[in-house]
């Protein structure tokens, strides 16, 4: 046997390097994401993979998903198959996980923070942690347990076969093609690689776009009675997309009706005008706190300053849920005159 120091290196590389263990045959968007998670930890960084049922091989391995019949985090071994297994994300969660949560669970802050550059204390780890759980592997935990998506059954009337489940579903071999040309576990990498690629992209939009935005909100929420003393008109000095943020973070400073904004106040997204915007009652309505007046509603330019004695008006939506001034002053006048005109109380 060779002991020269170059093979002596070899085996020292070989024993450091971790082993990741899952299932072979069909595979499935959940360990395909459960694997590409792990290898973005510190722990399990160039890891190479294992795909196998074989329990003698599984039981070498450094970390085990999707297969194994146990769920321990001490051992590292998390399958969700096993009966009594009813493990959730908590925080309010109460979907059956999968592979995919049971990793990102215990993984989750560690990446978001090691992808953001953010350092293990910061508080935003947390909200981006809670974030990327509804917003992308809630439903991969779900459509694995056959979940329904709705309480009643609901007859679709069209199907969705783009989600990221699916399409990690159709990069599976055909049944009539015969597995010897294909290399599944190449087609695994590629089901691994496009997971990742779009947890990636979406942690980095709720990272760089999605938290920025809130912030915004934030500042023009905690600094709206300097706006307005009734408190019903909040400004943002630039754009951002605000109406989600809005409602979060009124339950979180806890800003309830009898202060919470009738209005808010943003240039427009091209520069030049201002909106005016009546806050809906909640996000996915139509329906305003307090819309524009009534008399205001569809009329444009002259006719609608005239309308408001506000010098500069553009419009008001028919519906009365936006309108436009040209300047940040003008829509601030405007907002003022809505007030006085149907909350006299508040004014
Ligand atoms: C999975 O691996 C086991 C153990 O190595 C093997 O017996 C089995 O044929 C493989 N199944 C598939 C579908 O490749
Ligand atoms: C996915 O694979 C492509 C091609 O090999 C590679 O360039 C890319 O970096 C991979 N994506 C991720 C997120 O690893
Ligand atoms: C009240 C107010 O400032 N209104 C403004 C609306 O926009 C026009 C055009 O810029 C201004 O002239 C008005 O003063």
């Amino acid at each position: 046997m060779s002991t020269s120091p170059d093979s002596k290196r070899a085996r020292t590389e070989k024993s450091s390097k971790k082993v990741i263990g899952t299932h072979n045959g069909t595979f499935h968007c959940d360990e395909a994401l459960a694997v590409f998670l792990l290898r973005l930890t510190d722990q399990y960084k160039g890891s190479s993979l294992i795909r196998t049922r074989d329990s003698a091989i599984l039981d070498k391995c450094d970390v085990v998903v999707d297969v194994g019949a146990v769920y321990d985090v001490h051992t590292q071994r998390f399958d969700h198959h096993q009966r009594g297994f009813g493990e959730v994300f908590g925080h309010g969660f109460t979907t059956k996980l999968s592979s995919a949560g049971l990793i990102y669970k215990h993984f989750g802050e560690e990446i978001i923070a090691s992808r953001l550059g953010f350092p293990p204390e910061d508080a935003r780890i947390q909200i981006l942690y809670l974030k990327l759980y509804s917003e992308f592997i809630e439903g991969i935990d779900a459509i694995d347990n056959g979940i329904e998506q709705y309480e009643t059954a609901l007859e679709p009337k069209y199907k969705i076969r783009t989600d990221l489940s699916s399409r990690v579903g159709w990069l599976n071999p055909p049944w009539n093609k015969s597995p010897e040309s294909y290399s599944i576990d190449d087609l695994f990498l590629t089901a691994s690689n496009l997971t990742g690629t779009e947890f990636l992209d979406r942690l980095d939009y709720y990272g760089k776009s999605w938290l920025p935005a809130r912030d915004l909100v934030a500042t023009a929420l905690q600094s709206r009675a300097s706006v307005h003393p009734s408190q019903r008109i909040a400004i943002f000095e630039v754009f951002a997309p605000w109406k989600e943020h809005l409602f979060d973070l009124e339950t979180e400073l806890k800003i309830l009706d009898d202060s919470h904004p009738y209005y808010v106040l943003y240039p427009d997204e091209f520069g030049g005008t201002w909106r005016i915007q009546a806050v809906p009652v909640n996000p996915a309505s139509f329906q305003s706190r307090l819309a524009l007046p009534e008399d205001w509603r569809g009329v444009r330019d002259d006719d609608l300053s005239k309308k408001t004695g506000v010098p500069g008006c553009v419009f008001v939506h028919a519906s009365g849920f936006i309108g436009g001034n040209k300047t940040r002053e003008g829509a601030l006048e405007m907002a003022s005159i809505a007030l006085k005109i149907q909350r006299p109380e508040t004014t």
